[in-house]
């Protein structure tokens, strides 16, 4: 297997998890390269289920390394309680096994205090979001006053670091916390410091160049699978903004957030549900406010993986899918959860948009008119059979079939991957 990036084509929970799961047998590193643990994804191995917010997807695998990159937002307690549980279940077992980039930032406490306030003070145009602290966290990143994981294991640079960044975010949460008829939560100097000293040193052994790394591996001819978060709709430039997250989760960052160059990626593999969901805010044209909209919900059990709020739930657009080809250079594509579909006896599949009377085939660029388009559907048969036990393309009912070969034309790329269940073992690959 060649050096391949996963990333979300749609807006998130698109199964990334499963499949960076399934594909690590074949690789030597797991990277994850941005976002943070507003991430969730869900691993189902033998039914036991693991959801991940941190720690790249290949975890479950022993003897294979997994490596926090440079572009992801560390909140170092999350993490921390992430290891502890893999450890107590027999998984990470040596230090070698998880690698932290030292250049990765930090999410403290006041970036989830001010992510929640400024929620509650958009009102109605609330983004959504997960209130993990991440935009914060990006934010001082880009404004170059973040705190890195490297200063986690210097406690007086730390302490500087927080001394600086204080008074400013005490100014503004009491401006927020006013505002919301709240009080202003406490946050101490010299106890975040201590806090956070001590995740350092919890981390220390995991802490190093990610980047170096990567690169030696490359050297030895290692497999690396770079795992996105979130997806091509919440990328913060290339998504449905201002509803979007605040890290490039499209595959060029794959490059940027784990410090090797764009000549070490060979495939860029995009996953997308078989339908699509949302969740947070923004526009989303195929959305299903009725009765089938709760049914794909129910049977696709679309809960987030972080907060436990319910998706929001449609028909899968092939617009959506062209963009994601296009914005993240796709050599193929993963069709996941397409046993949710069985037992609907008509499908819709959007192809092209309406916008004031003119039918367009991509997607306009402002979130506003994506907000006012009309889906153009076109309809396919449905199929009553269950498919959780097909293995192979063949077993597919003939209707099955049919969606999936439409899926490859509208998109342009082939369908290499299909998911028929959350285990990893309810898997067709098709090359
Ligand atoms: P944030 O917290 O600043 O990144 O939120 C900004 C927007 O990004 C969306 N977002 C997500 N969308 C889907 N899945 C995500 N992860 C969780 C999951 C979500 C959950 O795996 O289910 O549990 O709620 C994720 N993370 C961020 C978010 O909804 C906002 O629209
Ligand atoms: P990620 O964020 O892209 O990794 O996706 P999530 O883990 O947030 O959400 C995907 C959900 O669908 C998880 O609960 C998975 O266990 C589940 N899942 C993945 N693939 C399939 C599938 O083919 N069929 C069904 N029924 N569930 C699936
Ligand atoms: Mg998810």
């Amino acid at each position: 297997m060649p050096n391949v990036v996963v990333v979300g084509a749609q807006w998130g929970d698109e199964g990334k998890g499963k499949v960076v799961d399934l594909l690590t047998e074949h690789a030597q590193v797991v990277v994850r390269f941005q976002g943070g643990n507003n991430a969730g994804h869900t691993l189902v191995v033998g039914g036991q289920k693991t959801v991940l917010h941190l720690i790249p997807s290949g975890i479950l695998h022993p003897g294979k390394t997994c490596v926090i990159g440079n572009g992801v937002v560390v909140d170092p307690a999350v993490l921390v309680g992430e290891m502890d549980a893999l450890k107590a279940r027999g998984f990470l077992k040596e230090a070698s096994h998880l690698l932290i980039s030292d250049n990765a930032h930090v999410i403290f406490p006041w970036h989830k205090l001010l992510d929640t306030y400024r929620e509650k003070a958009r009102g109605g145009s609330a983004i959504g979001t997960t209130g993990r602290g991440i935009g914060p966290a990006y934010e001082d990143k880009v404004a170059r006053r973040g705190i890195r994981v490297r200063d986690l294991l210097q406690p007086e640079r730390l302490r500087k670091r927080i001394d600086e960044r204080l008074p400013l975010v005490l100014e503004e949460l009491r401006e927020l916390c006013q505002k919301a008829g709240e009080p202003v939560p406490p946050l101490d100097a010299a106890q975040l410091q201590e806090e956070f000293s001590s995740l350092g040193e919890k981390l220390r052994p995991h802490v190093g160049d990610a980047s170096l790394f990567l690169a030696s591996q490359v050297a030895r001819g290692a497999r690396i699978l770079f795992e996105g978060a979130q997806g091509t709709l919440l990328d913060v430039d290339h998504g449905t903004y201002p509803y979007v997250t605040s890290s490039n989760c499209v595959a060029g960052n794959a490059a940027v957030g784990s410090g090797l160059g764009p000549t070490a990626i060979d495939k860029v593999m995009g996953i997308s549900k078989a339908y699509t969901t949302r969740v947070g805010g923004g526009p989303f044209p195929t959305e299903l406010s009725d009765t089938l909209g709760e049914q794909l919900r129910r049977v696709g059990d679309e809960f987030g993986a972080t907060t436990g709020r319910p998706r929001r739930c449609g028909w899968l657009d092939g617009v959506v899918l062209r963009y994601a080809v296009r914005v993240n250079g796709l050599s193929s594509l993963a069709l996941t959860k397409l046993d949710v579909l069985s037992g609907i006896k008509t499908l819709q599949l959007c192809n092209a948009y309406e916008l004031d009377g003119q039918r367009i085939s991509e997607l306009p660029g402002d979130y506003e008119d994506l907000g006012r388009v009309k889906p153009v559907y076109e309809t396919l048969p449905g199929w009553e059979e269950k498919l959780t036990g097909v293995r192979t393309f063949d077993e597919l009912p003939e209707s099955a079939k049919r969606y999936v070969r439409r899926v490859e034309e509208i998109s342009g790329v082939p369908v290499t991957c299909i998911s028929v269940g959350a285990d990893r073992g309810e898997t067709v690959l098709l090359q």
